[in-house]
């Protein structure tokens, strides 16, 4: 990606660390699994987070939270602002879910999954806890091809436009909420299917970057700023497009934001400005879902599948771990 080959060397993060980060989703994945369809939200999602933890804080890196599970007063642990690593290695900022989706894995649903980003310090946006309008498609279209700003109307069109296809043979993939109601009469007017999904829109933005595998064109929507950067970070990867802009529509939240560096409460941003510079991306499917297949135990091995991303090269690798050694998810 030409930006990025424009990055000095020097700002660059070392590339072992893209294998250091699948490490860290397995652990918070294979904690969150065990207590996959237990129906508990909580258990389920402190497993993930306490796992996520204690393995980065193995990393050699000088690492800091800037988007995790909220802030210090809330949020014993990943909270933002939370420094990560053995502090001897690169400034990085990191981004983390460790459990997106803690109702998708508490019913067993699919498409929850352990997810982080990493990035040289600076260059991830620090969403606060807000939603986000979001939009996006995958790679292979013209920069500007679909606009948070345009109608979903013209957003299909042009994006059929672009693929070749009618309108109505897009794709769109929605979360199914009381306040997509008006989209999701629109979208139905253009006579596009759409995908309603309850939870996760992490996976459903990140689905657009394999229409063949997973059949979506198009997310659209409102869902949480976090997820969005977490999502834009994987896009920016693969050379997607997504844009979104933070919903504050309270003082204290337009407060809040200031407080994270957010000084243009209606800025409408693009991918790589949430995610810029050299960022490397990591999630692993704790259920099974179109995009990854989630933990499975066996009697001697524990299988997970994991993608993880590099900005500066554009690669993605699927890594299928075959983990023989149980102690190391047990709790230190
Ligand atoms: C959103 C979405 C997430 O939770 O944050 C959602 O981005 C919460 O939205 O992927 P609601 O307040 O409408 O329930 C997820 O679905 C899961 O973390
Ligand atoms: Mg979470
Ligand atoms: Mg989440």
């Amino acid at each position: 990606m030409s930006e990025d080959l424009r990055i000095s060397p020097s700002q660059i993060i070392e590339r072992y660390l893209s294998m250091e980060l699948v490490r860290v989703t397995e652990r918070a994945a294979v904690s969150a699994a065990r207590l996959r369809g237990h129906g508990n939200e909580k258990a389920a999602d402190q497993a993930a987070v306490d796992a996520m933890r204690r393995e980065l804080n193995r990393l050699p890196i000088d690492g800091e939270i800037v988007i995790g599970e909220g802030e210090r007063d809330e949020a014993p642990m990943l909270f933002i602002g939370e420094k990560v690593g053995t502090r001897q290695g690169p400034k990085v900022h990191i981004a983390v879910d460790p459990l997106e989706g803690t109702t998708l894995c508490a019913k067993d649903m699919p498409d929850s999954i352990a997810v982080m980003a990493m990035a040289e310090a600076g260059k991830l946006l620090n969403a606060p806890d807000v939603y986000m309008n979001k939009i996006a498609c995958g790679p292979g279209y013209a920069h500007g091809v679909i606009d948070l700003d345009a109608s979903p109307t013209d957003n299909i069109h042009a994006l059929a436009k672009a693929k070749g296809v009618k309108p109505h043979e897009i794709s769109t993939l929605v979360m199914d909420r009381p306040r997509h109601a008006k989209l999701i009469e629109e979208i139905r007017k253009t006579g596009c299917s759409i995908r309603l999904i309850t939870d996760g829109d992490v996976a459903g933005v990140i689905y657009c970057t394999e229409p063949e595998k997973t059949g979506i064109d198009l997310y659209l929507g409102i869902g949480g700023a976090p997820e969005g950067v977490l999502a834009a970070a994987a896009l920016r990867c693969v050379g997607g497009q997504m844009q979104g802009r933070l919903i504050l529509d309270t003082e204290e939240k337009r407060e809040r934001a200031r407080g994270m560096g957010v000084l243009d409460p209606n800025k409408k941003y693009d991918m790589s400005e949430m995610a810029s510079g050299d960022v490397i991306v990591c999630a692993t499917g704790v259920t099974d879902g179109g995009m990854l297949s989630g933990v499975k135990f066996k009697k001697n091995v524990i299988l997970t599948e994991t993608i993880v991303y590099r900005s500066i090269t554009g690669t993605t690798r699927r890594i299928f771990g075959e983990h023989r050694q149980f102690e190391k998810f047990k709790l230190d």
